[in-house]
């Protein structure tokens, strides 16, 4: 049966298309520096979103049409892998990503919650194998469930801490079982309302022995997928654990983690942190720490996570960036952990919000290439820094002086030069290098 029958497979048309179902600026086969974008982007499709969502907010009820929620239960739930594959087949994606409650329904007790995940996994392991679409990371949710109030493996309560544990064990043997690429710990609820009532050391002291578990469970049983966490510093929790990068890695250096995991950045999180997307990206990049990305995009007016396709093409062009600084994503790839607007609720507005976000970051890809081809901003920093390349700012990196020396240099001083740090002037180069690759 054909969940999308108004839709055929979504191909490449290049800029001048007018056709709404093409992609005008991703073509998977075009190289960018010796490889395809589609090896480059490593889009992924996330589940809950695009196959769950349906369009309720606080204020009111679903509204999506579509048209496998005739079903019920776990033939529901049958219905959402079939037309899975199809839009993944449809839209050309290499990945998905999901929860293990966006894939099969909660039971009564967790035996049946495992019979019937069990049962869902067996049938997209099927379609796995005659599809081209791979799964990018899993995870377990723990955060929608009531049982979740106060957390999971930051829980008051150490039932619920055990409970946790048998899901995300259970979900590293479906990470095994998928080859899933890598494995996904979003806090969700693991943080605090409020000091009055929480004793947040040994909430910390609990994730870390949590997160020490899950590794040693992955090697016990020979899962070597890549394990992410992905920051976020508050919603639903008002204050929550894995803030951000910086946080997540002093979190991870403090419990002694920090070889076992990578991060998985979203934008919307960033910016609910009060970062940009590309400073989260950098900050990881830096510290040989990002793994994958949840591309999406907030609202700047409004304040929660909005959970938008991305369209931002300076946003995206500065994330891309970042990601060929990095060498890539690795294992990791563009997971669209976004969904369509309340107001989008045709099935083709799934398409049409995908391509908008792959032309996006295709674009993105291209513009960032160019500007590292042409040293655009490694030039200009590299002349910045240049103080620290000779003399006094060499021993200062090579670690050959100390404040006795610098205080000697610093008296025999004439007056101190700085020059412009032209932030305009590179903003405007970036609109320069956007509008040229856009024209091509
Ligand atoms: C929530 C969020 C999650 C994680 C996976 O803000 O981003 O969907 O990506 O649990
Ligand atoms: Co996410």
């Amino acid at each position: 049966m054909a969940y999308f029958e108004n839709v055929n497979q979504i191909k490449f048309e290049g800029h001048t298309s007018t056709n709404p179902l093409a992609f005008k600026y991703y073509n998977p086969e075009e190289k960018i520096a010796g490889k395809s974008m589609e090896e480059l982007l490593r889009f992924g499709v996330a589940y809950w979103h695009t196959f769950t969502m349906d369009g309720s907010d606080p204020f009111g009820s679903g509204n999506m049409l579509r048209s496998w929620d005739k079903f019920s239960g776990m033939d529901l739930a049958k219905a959402r892998v079939e037309a899975a594959f199809e839009f993944f087949e449809k839209i050309n994606v290499p990945f998905f990503c999901f929860h293990d409650v966006d894939v099969a329904p909660e039971g009564n007790t967790l035996k049946e919650t495992y019979e019937n995940l069990d049962e869902i996994v067996e049938m997209i392991k099927d379609y796995m194998s005659t599809s081209k679409t791979k799964l990018l990371w899993n995870t377990a949710n723990m955060f929608s469930h009531p049982r979740f109030v106060h957390g999971a493996a930051t829980s008051v309560n150490a039932d619920v801490f055990a409970y946790s544990a048998a899901k995300v064990k259970k979900g590293l043997e479906v990470a095994k079982d998928l080859g899933s690429e890598n494995y996904v710990f979003w806090g969700g609820r693991e943080g605090y309302e409020t000091l009055l009532n929480t004793n947040m050391k040994l909430e910390l002291d609990n994730l870390g022995r949590f997160f020490h578990m899950a590794v040693d469970y992955a090697k016990e049983i020979g899962y070597t997928g890549q394990f992410l966490i992905e920051p976020k510093p508050k919603e639903p929790t008002k204050h929550q654990y894995d803030f951000d990068v910086a946080t997540g890695l002093a979190f991870l250096q403090k419990y002694d983690l920090q070889n076992h995991f990578k991060f998985n950045i979203e934008a919307n999180h960033a910016t609910l942190a009060g970062h940009t997307f590309e400073h989260e990206l950098h900050v990881a990049r830096i510290n040989g720490m990002l793994g994958s990305v949840d591309a999406n995009q907030g609202d700047p007016l409004l304040g929660w996570d909005t959970d938008e396709f991305p369209t931002d093409l300076y946003s995206s062009t500065l994330a891309m960036y970042e990601i060929l600084k990095n060498g890539g994503l690795g294992s990791g790839g563009l997971n669209f952990d976004a969904k369509v607007r309340r107001g989008s609720f045709e099935p083709e507005d799934l398409f049409y919000a995908h391509i908008a976000g792959m032309d996006s970051f295709a674009i993105g890809l291209k513009v960032a290439q160019k500007l590292i081809d042409d040293k655009v901003l490694d030039g200009f920093i590299e002349e910045r820094y240049s103080s620290y390349t000779t003399g006094i700012g060499k021993d200062i990196v090579e670690g050959n002086t100390n404040f006795h020396k610098l205080e000697d240099y610093a008296l025999q001083l004439p007056e101190i030069k700085n020059t412009s740090g032209r932030t305009e002037r590179l903003k405007s180069i970036i609109n320069q290098y956007l509008l040229s690759a856009l024209s091509k």
